[in-house]
C-alpha cells in the first residue's frame, strides 16, 4: 500500500502546489492514516558528547570545527538510567540516546547494551545514534532490545557533499539497510537551512519516500546555527539565507503525503519557531516532537512551553506504538 516508487517530478508537483492546497492535501492524508490530535513525545539523551571525527559542517560536537563545546567521555549506564526516568515521569514515551562517534568501538558495546536494556526496562522505547553501524554492530544492538536507530540522510544526494566530506551518502544508505536488516525499526531525516536550494529539499523527501521501506519515524530538524561550525557560520553572517516557516511548512507537507504512516517529529530548531508556525507544521501532518529544555548540546522548548503550546491548540501525548509497527505485527 505504501508507495517506494515515487518521482522526483512527483514531490516537485507538491512543492509547486499553492501553499494553503499543499498544506489541506498533507492534513487529508495525516487523518487518513493517524489520530490528527495525537503527538508523540521523545526525549533526547548526549550520552557521549564532542569530540567527534567526522566534520558535517551543521555540527557543535565535530572535533574540526571551533564550536568550543568540551568533549566528554560516555557516560556510565546509572547516569544515563537517571535520566531516564525522569524523562519517563515527565511523560515522554521514548528515550533516544545520541553518541559522537564516527562508528561505536567494541569497546563501548557492552556499555551501549546495558543502556538499552535498563532504558527498555523502565517501560520506554529506546531509540539510539551513534554513527555508522555494520551487520554485526546492528545485530548486537537488535538483540539487546533496541526498538529504534536514528540516521539521517540530512539533505538531497547532492547536496550531502557540501555538508560532510568524511562520509557519503552510500554510506548512510548502507547503515540504514543494516538496522533494517537486524529488525530495528528506522528513524532517518534531515535539516533544512543549511543553504540548500528547493531542489535539494525535494531530493531529501524523495530520497526517504524510495528508502526500499519508509522510516518509522522521519525527523524534520531547521538548522541551528552554532557560532564556530561553517554552516552556523554562514547562516549567522548571512541571516538571509534562513529559509523561511513557510518553506519549511512545505517540507513537513510533503513528507507526510510522502511517507503517509511515518510519524514526522518537529525536532532542531523548534525552540526558536513561532507557536503559529509550530501550529502550521502539526496541521500539515507533524505529530511527534522532543520534549525537555535540552536537544543534545543545544537548547529546546522545554515542557512547560509545549504544555501550553498542546493546551492551546487541543493536543494530546500519543500513548500507543507508531502506525508502520503497529501494522507490520
Ligand atoms: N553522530 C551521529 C550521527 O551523526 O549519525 C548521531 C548524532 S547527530 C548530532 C544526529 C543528527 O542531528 C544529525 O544527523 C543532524 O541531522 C542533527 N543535527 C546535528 N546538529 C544540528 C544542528 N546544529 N541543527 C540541526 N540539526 C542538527
Ligand atoms: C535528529 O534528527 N535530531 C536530533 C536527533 N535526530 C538525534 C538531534 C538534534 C541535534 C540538534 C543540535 C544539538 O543539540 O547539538
Ligand atoms: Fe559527529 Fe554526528 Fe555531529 Fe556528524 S552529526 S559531527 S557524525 S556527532
Amino acid at each position: 500500500m505504501l508507495r517506494t516508487d515515487w518521482t522526483r517530478a512527483e514531490i516537485r508537483a507538491l512543492f509547486d502546489l499553492p501553499f494553503t492546497e499543499l498544506v489541506f492535501r498533507a492534513a487529508q492524508v495525516h487523518r487518513a492514516h493517524q489520530a490528527a490530535d495525537e503527538v508523540q513525545l521523545c526525549t533526547l539523551l548526549s550520552i557521549k558528547t564532542g569530540g567527534c571525527p567526522e566534520d558535517c559542517g551543521y555540527c557543535s560536537q565535530s572535533a574540526h570545527h571551533g564550536s568550543g563545546l568540551k568533549a566528554e567521555k560516555l557516560m556510565d549506564v546509572n547516569s544515563v538510567l537517571s535520566a531516564a526516568a525522569e524523562a519517563k515521569a515527565a511523560g515522554s514515551q521514548r528515550f533516544c540516546m545520541g553518541a559522537a562517534w564516527r562508528s561505536p568501538k567494541e569497546r563501548d558495546m557492552p556499555k551501549v547494551v546495558a543502556m538499552i536494556e535498563g532504558v527498555k526496562a523502565m517501560g520506554l522505547e529506546t531509540c539510539m545514534t551513534l554513527g555508522m553501524l555494520d551487520e554485526g554492530q546492528a545485530r548486537t544492538l537488535a538483540d539487546a532490545g533496541l526498538d529504534y536507530y536514528n540516521h539521517n540522510l540530512d539533505s538531497s544526494p547532492e547536496y550531502y557533499e557540501r555538508v560532510t566530506s568524511t562520509r557519503t551518502y552510500q554510506d548512510r544508505l548502507d547503515t540504514l539497510e543494516n538496522v533494517r536488516n537486524a529488525g530495528v525499526s528506522v528513524c532517518c531525516g534531515g535539516i533544512v537551512g543549511m543553504g540548500e536550494t528547493r531542489e535539494d529539499r525535494i531530493g531529501f523527501v524523495h530520497a526517504l519516500a524510495t528508502l526500499p521501506r519508509h522510516p518509522e519515524s522521519v525527523t524534520v530538524n531547521a538548522l541551528v546555527p552554532i557560532r564556530g561550525t561553517p554552516l552556523g557560520d554562514m547562516l549567522a553572517d548571512t541571516p538571509m539565507a534562513r529559509v523561511d516557516d513557510i518553506e519549511f511548512v512545505r517540507v513537513v507537507a510533503a513528507a507526510r503525503i510522502a511517507c503517509p504512516m511515518s510519524m514526522i517529529r518537529l525536532s532542531a530548531g523548534r525552540e526558536s519557531m513561532s507557536e503559529a508556525a509550530q501550529a502550521l507544521c502539526f496541521m500539515a501532518g507533524a505529530n511527534s516532537i522532543f520534549t525537555g529544555d535540552k536537544l543534545l548540546t543545544t537548547g529546546n522548548a522545554g515542557d512547560s512551553a509545549d504544555a501550553a503550546l498542546f493546551a492551546k491548540l487541543g493536543l494530546r501525548a500519543m500513548e500507543g506504538d507508531e502506525p508502520m509497527r503497529v501494522a507490520a505485527e
